[in-house]
């Protein structure tokens, strides 16, 4: 079971995030049924939802994603700095891949760069970290 948890803060962007990994998931083979969306309201909130998630003893792995951009105050630097670390916290406490699909940008356009347009898709890339992830820690 895979669980994919994702901010709706910035969420025109979060959900090609979205998109992105369960199109590379099920294109891996995982069944569209083991994968369930939990939206939560930004990033801030991230850790402690993948964390909940982690505990259920019936995850493989946590995907989160979501999408930070600068502006102009540093309510950013906090928000973006203690959501990477809180989602490690919660990868190691538990010992389950949590991966980090959380877009921090300058703007919003290098945000959509990121989100399946010039740059690729950070969804795609956490889902698929967290899958190779599950099976390393497997093997
Ligand atoms: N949350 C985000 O996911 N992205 C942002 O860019 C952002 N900014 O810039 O403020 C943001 N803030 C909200 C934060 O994640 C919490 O939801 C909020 O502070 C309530 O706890």
């Amino acid at each position: 079971m895979l669980f994919r948890s994702a901010s709706r803060f910035n969420d025109l962007i979060v959900e090609r995030l979205v998109d992105g990994a369960l199109e590379a998931l099920v294109g891996h083979g995982v069944r569209e049924a083991d994968i369930t969306v939990t939206w939560v309201p930004g990033a801030w909130e991230l850790p402690v939802v993948a964390q909940r998630l982690a505990g259920t003893g019936t995850v493989d792995a946590v995907v989160a994603l979501g999408a930070v951009i600068k502006g102009s105050t540093d309510h950013y630097t906090h928000v973006a700095g203690q959501c990477a670390a809180g989602l490690m916290r919660v990868q190691l406490e538990s010992r389950l891949p949590v991966a980090f699909g959380v877009l921090t940008t300058e703007t919003i356009e290098q945000c959509i760069e990121r989100a399946g347009t010039k740059a690729g898709n950070k969804g795609v890339e956490a889902a698929m970290a967290a899958l190779e992830t599950v099976l390393v820690l497997r093997s």
